[in-house]
This record gives C-alpha cells, structure tokens and sequence, in this order.
C-alpha cells in the first residue's frame, strides 16, 4: 500500500484538529469569559449604572458592562425626584438613555423603584389628603410603567417598605392611602405592563423579624388576587454577616411563597461598620478618622482573601439554590463608583465590589467564576 494512503487520513484527522482549534480559540475571543456567559445557564448577572456609566462617558466602563452583565438597574435614574421633579414634569432622558443602552445589548432591564419613601420630589412631601395622594402614586406608576412597557422586564414596584421589626414603615403613602397603597401599586404596575415581572425589594431580608414582615406582604397581595412576581433581597452584606444559614434560610422561605428570589443591590463592605460599635454617633465621632478607614491607598491581601471567600460562598450558596434564583445583580460596577465609599461615612475608602479602582478583575472575580469551571 502507498505509504500515501497511510498518511493522508493522518493528515485529514491533524488538519481537523487544527481547525477545529482555530474555531474555539475564534470563538474564545469573540466570547471571551465573562460572568454572564459563566452563569448563563444559572441565573442573570446585573448590575446597577449611575449616570456617566449610562451615558458611556468613559469607554472602558462601557466596554466592560457590555462584557461581564447581561441585566442592568439604573441606581438613580429612575428614582422619583430624578424621573417625576414637578407634579406635571416627568425626566425621561436619562431613563430612556439607560433602557436603550440595555437594548442594544440585549439586557435584561431593571426599573428601579416606583414607589418609595426616600428621594421623592418634593412636591410629594406637600400633599396632604388621600385622593390626591392616590391619584398622584397612580399617576406616576402608570406614567412610567407605561413609558417602557414591552423593554423594562422587571420593576422593583415598591421598595423598603418595613420596619427591621416586620412591621410597615411609616411613609407618606401609609400615613395618607394605609396599606392598601401596595396592592395599589402593583394593580396599577400590572395594568400599565402586564408583561413586566413586579418585585418588591427590600435591605436586611434575611433578618428572621423583617423576613415575617416580607412574607405576610406578599401573602397579602396574593390573597388579595394582586400580582407579585418576586422578591429582591438587597444583598448590602459584610465578611462575616449574615451568616449564610440565615441566607439559605430566606432564599426557601421567599421561594416557598411560589415567588422568584433575586439578589439585589450585592455589595460587601470590608470597612469597619459604625453600627456595630455600641453607642457610636455615625454622623459627628468619625469623619476622617483612620480607625473608620483603614485602607485609603488599597486593600491589603489578607482582607482580599477574605473578601474572594465571602463571594465564593455565597456564589456556592447561589448555584445551589438556581432553580430559584433568576438574577444576582451588583449595586455597582466597580469600587471606586461605589455608595459604600460614602455611607454611612463620607469620604472613605471601600472595596466592595468584583472589579478595583481601574476596572480590573480581583481576587474575588476570579473566584466567582472559579466555581463554574469546576462546574464544566
Ligand atoms: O446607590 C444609591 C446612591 O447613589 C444614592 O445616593 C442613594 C440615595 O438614597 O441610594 C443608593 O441606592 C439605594 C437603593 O436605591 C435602595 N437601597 C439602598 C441603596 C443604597 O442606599
């Protein structure tokens, strides 16, 4: 037999072998890895654009959203005095900015949040009797819902309406209209959109009281025939605390009440946290103070490592519980842009996020998306 035979096949098999590592290593780079084709199958990986990140001021920030995050949230944009400043003034550039720009990437777009205590306009604060209060809420709900019915997918519907005891929180809106001024607020939500998702979201879900509190507000709107399709559980977290127990423990009780359970609002302060000194006066003893802001010029590695556990954790504690979890969504993009750097403290310095000061990946990233390459 020609040594010719022999070797031709041998040839074909080297030569589709070849190709076949020109087209992974193509398609490695026009998808290279990123967090949200590492999690596609599990959940969407979001995250929350301030302004000049919506405005694409600085190219690599854009580039990078594009990369990492197949959902976004407006931090600010959407919020009341941004949106709705003057009883017949509604905002909607920055809005319609943020909702093209997920779009054109095929995001998932979160509206955040229709009704809330906190940055009203203040022309809100001056009403005095229900009718109006009513009018106005419904007003501004089906406004907004109805501006981008059809592209935003989700909305956070009313946000931190309890108390840390469960109770409702005393707000305008409980004070003038009563409870029923959240079943109100979805109705109205669903009937400008009634394909969106409607959240209500809400800090410190995991704590057992407020997690009561949580539960008996959706149990209301069900028994009362009004659509809620899930539960975001801001996840402004520290190193150590909650525990994930207590996570674990919230993500089946939301889940069991037949609603989706999204991690909203992620971010881990490493910082030392005011509230837990005993008698500690936020506002006047620690402005400036090293003790309160012990890494001006980086995170030293220890803490890092610290810090990359935390996110393994409870990423592992995500992957676990995918079936459901429909989104983990960061309140923020990277460290420098983060609220952490300015609250409860101004001015500090707080790595709370996946990516430092100048966009690159820490520790951290590296081993959330470890956990997925086990996975393959
Ligand atoms: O991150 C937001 C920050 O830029 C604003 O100054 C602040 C104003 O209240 O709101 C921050 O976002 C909040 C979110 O809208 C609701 N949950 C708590 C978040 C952190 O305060």
């Amino acid at each position: 037999m020609p040594l010719s035979r022999l070797y031709l096949p041998l040839l074909g098999v080297l030569f589709s072998c070849y190709s076949c590592t020109i087209t992974n290593s193509d398609t490695a780079l026009a998808n290279p890895p990123s967090l949200k084709t590492a999690y596609q199958g599990n959940f969407h990986i979001g995250a929350a654009l301030n302004r000049p990140q919506i405005y694409e001021a600085d190219s690599v920030a854009a580039a990078l959203i594009r990369k990492e995050f197949n959902s976004i949230t407006a931090e600010n944009m959407m919020k009341w005095m941004h949106i709705h400043p003057g009883v017949d003034s509604f905002q909607f550039e920055a809005a319609d900015k943020f909702v093209t720009l997920g779009e054109e990437n095929d995001m998932f777009i979160v509206g955040h949040t229709l009704v809330w205590h906190s940055q009203l306009a203040p022309w809100v604060q001056e009403i005095t009797d229900r009718d109006s209060m009513l009018q106005h809420l419904q007003n501004h709900v089906s406004k907004i819902v109805g501006r981008y019915k059809d592209s935003v997918r989700g909305w956070d519907v009313v946000n931190e309406a309890l108390n840390e005891d469960g109770s409702l929180r005393s707000s305008l809106f409980l004070e003038l209209i009563g409870d029923e001024y959240l079943l109100k607020a979805f109705e109205w939500a669903a009937a400008a959109d009634p394909a969106a998702e409607l959240y209500y979201n809400d800090y410190s879900l995991c704590n057992p009281a407020k997690r009561e509190g949580a539960i008996a507000l959706v149990k209301r709107l069900q028994a009362n025939g009004v659509k809620i399709d899930g539960i975001g559980m801001q996840g402004h977290w520290g190193l150590d605390s909650p525990s994930l127990e207590e996570i674990e423990n919230s993500i089946l009780a939301y889940s069991a009440l037949g609603v989706k359970v999204m991690i909203t609002e992620l971010d881990i302060n490493v910082i030392p946290n005011p509230w837990d000194l005993e008698g500690a006066d936020v506002n006047q003893n620690f402005e400036g103070s090293p003790f309160m802001d012990p890494y001006p010029a980086g995170l030293p590695d220890s803490v890092q490592i610290q810090l990359a556990q935390r996110y393994e954790d409870i990423f592992k504690l995500f992957l676990k519980h995918e079936d459901k979890i429909a989104r983990v969504t960061f309140w923020g993009v990277n460290d420098g842009q983060s609220w952490k750097n300015d609250w409860p403290i101004k001015g500090r310095t707080n790595y709370p996020l996946l990516f430092d000061r100048a966009f690159q990946p820490k520790k951290a990233y590296h081993r959330v998306m470890g956990l997925k390459k086990l996975d393959e």
